[in-house]
């Protein structure tokens, strides 16, 4: 069959200027045995209205909304996609385009999309956080400290009344905030009702005796009518937060979850690793952290740079940086945005945290920071209740501008911490 492309460069247009009405992606194009000029066109046409070959059956004025490549420096490529392309409100849709197809292709031996501009019409397609940073901080009555939080650990496998104990154990020790764990649904061993029943139970009781606001945030990741299901209980039984796993559930489903609930919506991103770690292929964090301020969640794990989890410094604070702030700057991976009116979302420091790493995430990344630490809690030599209280204490030293060294001296519960892992130095 002898082969017919569509002409070499058609896609390319270096003298194109994007308007507003476009929306931009930063891709990292590493081309199979062609030109990046050439592997970029295949880029922009299998993302926009082409395919391998003309076809007989297209019209003049599809032309028009194909994708353009309009820079090209070295492997970094950015194409302008004309906003009619997508349907708002709809990731699910922009991702198949931007994100589909594309990354299989034999033309290119790596393909990274860094980031994402969104034209301001197709922003306002989307609802955002309900609550956000502001919305959590009126909930739980805190102004302006970072929030304390923990997951149940182990992650799996304790059954109600024990994982409900350990939650109590935490909100009277000092969190804020208790977390299911990512793998935790409804089980036998600790079934959704149940739980959210005898937890919140304790949620309350705790906050009764601790005179503080606390919250908890249960996992509702489920098909998604059973999903729904789990959130109206939640509220039913005074719950003002749910958990769900945005990449394994997928975006959809947590657009069907921000359009039906009205809790606060802590996003997981387990999963996230197996598209996001290789720098020359897949789907940067930044993009998965675009999405999901667009579909509406309100706390979204985004990496400490410090603890157990991959993730660096610059790049954990430029993804902070991206769904905390209105007017995002321009920086080598990342593309000038203006978030408009969509709500900042909090950010969560998670991953092999303990007390000892506070001073350096709250300097790195600011005081609006869910900090959570399941083994850093549970792990205290002293148990769950004064592993709380050694992370409460690591916050109010460092927000009072005290070093831990210092405050561990008159605070046991943070001085056993701190003999028990070790001095962080950074
Ligand atoms: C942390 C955690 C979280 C990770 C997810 C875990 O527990 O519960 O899922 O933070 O990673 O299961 O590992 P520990 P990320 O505090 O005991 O480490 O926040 O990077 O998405
Ligand atoms: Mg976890």
């Amino acid at each position: 069959m002898k082969m017919v492309r569509e002409k070499q460069y058609a896609f390319i247009n270096q003298s194109y200027k994007p308007t507003s009405d476009d929306l931009i992606c930063m891709f990292k194009v590493t081309p199979n045995e062609m030109s990046v000029k050439e592997a970029s066109n295949d880029v922009a046409l299998e993302s926009s209205t082409g395919t391998w070959t003309p076809v007989s059956s297209n019209k003049k004025y599809v032309n028009k909304l194909g994708a353009k490549v309009f820079s090209i420096s070295g492997n970094w490529v950015k194409i302008a996609y004309p906003q009619e392309l997508f349907e708002g409100n709809n990731v699910a849709n922009i991702l198949s385009s931007i994100a589909g197809n594309v990354f299989g292709m034999k033309a290119i031996k790596g393909l990274r999309l860094e980031d994402i501009k969104f034209p301001k019409k197709l922003l306002k397609s989307f609802p955002g956080p309900r609550h956000g940073i502001e919305g959590y901080r009126k909930i739980l009555k805190i102004k302006n400290r970072p929030l304390v939080g923990t997951i149940v650990k182990p992650k799996l496998g304790l059954k109600t009344k024990d994982h409900a104990q350990v939650a109590y154990n935490s909100w009277v020790g000092g969190c804020d905030l208790v977390k299911d764990d990512e793998n935790l649904s409804s089980q036998k061993f600790n079934p959704f009702e149940k739980r959210a029943a005898k937890t919140l139970e304790m949620c309350d009781k705790a906050a009764e005796e601790t005179g503080e606001k606390k919250g908890y945030l249960i996992n509702v990741t489920a098909e998604s009518l059973k999903m729904l299901k789990r959130a109206d209980l939640v509220k039913e039984l005074g719950g003002k937060f749910v958990m769900h796993d945005i990449l394994t559930a997928g975006f959809a489903s947590l657009q069907t979850l921000r359009e039906n609930t009205k809790l606060g919506i802590h996003a997981h991103r387990a999963m996230h690793g197996a598209f996001t770690e290789n720098p020359n292929h897949g789907l940067s964090m930044m993009c998965v952290a675009d999405f999901a301020r667009m579909a509406g969640v309100d706390s979204l794990h985004t990496g400490t740079g410090i603890g157990k989890m991959r993730g660096g410094k610059r790049e954990v604070r430029e993804i902070d940086e991206e769904i905390e702030n209105k007017n995002i700057g321009k920086t080598k991976h990342r593309l000038e945005q203006n978030w408009g009116e969509l709500k900042p979302v909090f950010a969560v420091a998670s991953g092999g945290i303990y007390p000892g790493h506070i001073p350096y995430l709250i300097k790195n990344f600011g005081k609006d920071l869910i900090i959570q630490a399941g083994g850093g809690v549970h792990g205290h030599p002293n148990g769950t209740k004064a592993g709380a209280t050694a992370m409460r204490q690591a916050v109010d030293a460092t927000m009072n501008g005290e070093s831990l060294v210092h405050y561990e001296k008159t605070h046991k519960e943070l001085r056993d911490a701190m003999n028990f892992w070790g001095r962080v130095r950074f």
